[in-house]
């Protein structure tokens, strides 16, 4: 069972909750290849009728029409959802006029009476989707912390993007339970669950019977091997990788951490998990 509620997040949630009163709107960050499995069940009651943009990103990683098919799913309900990847500069102006539009009523209203406001925008999401990333992008400068790693921002953080806009990093936030563990595995494929607590070599075994149902030829054109389920498949890529242990068996541990790394940087291909059938 992978499962992963560490205290800061239930801290997290409760300062989301609260912050949520004072928002004008959210920025909901979803990684491309899994953007379904990162919709957290615990914030729909709390978003309530708020303005929401779906931000998919690290979309260079994705599979295009998967993406789409995602994207239009959420584009449902009066909400928006625009693909990115964040990494890439100035790509986050779709963001920033997606929260103008949705905005431009609030704020005519408070110009109305005399008041320039000030929208204030909460970022959130599950780890590691890129979350502090886009804030960065949003601002031009390194404003909030990233890193390669889940759980990089623990505490809540204002950031002034412009004089009509500011926006609330979070901390990546999960769910106190992930009953559905193939939803958990995704999570843990794209590194929104701490690595630690994870065991890899089952992780990538589910993972390479997974990507073979997908995308037949991710591992097998990368690896040049033929395909296998699981167990085979990881003693395949460590042959081929030339990963062997004393005596000569393959190391499989390690062919499990260089398929999950090569998953993450973009090696295996664009690849998406999800699909919008599974999430009905
Ligand atoms: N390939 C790619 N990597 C990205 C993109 N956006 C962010 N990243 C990388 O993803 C990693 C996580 O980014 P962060 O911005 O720290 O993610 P976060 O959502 O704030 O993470 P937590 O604070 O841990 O919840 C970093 O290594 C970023 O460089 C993108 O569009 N494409
Ligand atoms: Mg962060």
């Amino acid at each position: 069972m992978i499962n992963w509620y560490p205290g800061h997040m239930t801290k997290a949630m409760r300062m989301i909750e609260e912050n949520l009163r004072i928002a004008d709107t959210v920025v909901y960050v979803l990684d491309a290849r899994a953007p379904l499995s990162c919709i957290n069940p615990n914030f729909e009651s709390m978003l309530g009728s708020m303005p929401v943009i779906y931000a998919v990103n690290k979309a260079e990683l994705g599979d295009k029409t998967r993406v789409s098919e995602c994207i239009a799913r959420l584009s449902a309900n009066g909400r928006r959802a625009i693909a990115l990847s964040a990494t890439a500069s100035k790509s986050t102006a779709p963001v920033l006029n997606a929260i103008r539009e949705l905005c431009d009523e609030k704020i005519n209203k408070a110009l109305l009476k005399g008041v320039r406001k000030s929208i204030k925008c909460m970022v959130l999401g599950v780890p590691n989707t890129g979350k502090s990333t886009i804030i960065n992008n949003l601002c031009g400068s390194a404003k909030t912390v990233t890193g390669n790693k889940a759980g990089v921002t623990r505490g809540k953080q204002w950031v002034r993007v412009n004089e009509r806009l500011e926006v609330l990093d979070t901390p990546g936030t999960l769910y106190p339970k992930l009953s559905d563990q193939r939803v958990a595995r995704r999570l843990a494929y794209i590194g929104s669950i701490k690595d630690e607590i994870l065991d890899t070599y089952e992780l990538a075994c589910s993972l390479a019977d997974e990507l073979n149902e997908l995308y037949p030829e991710a591992i097998t054109s990368r690896y040049n091997i033929e395909k296998s389920t699981g167990e085979e498949c990881l003693q395949a890529v460590a042959r081929s990788r030339g990963y062997l242990l004393k005596g000569g068996s393959a190391d499989t541990e390690r062919a499990a951490l260089a398929l999950i790394d090569d998953l993450r940087r973009g090696r295996l291909g664009a690849i998406t998990f999800d699909r919008v059938s599974e999430f009905e």
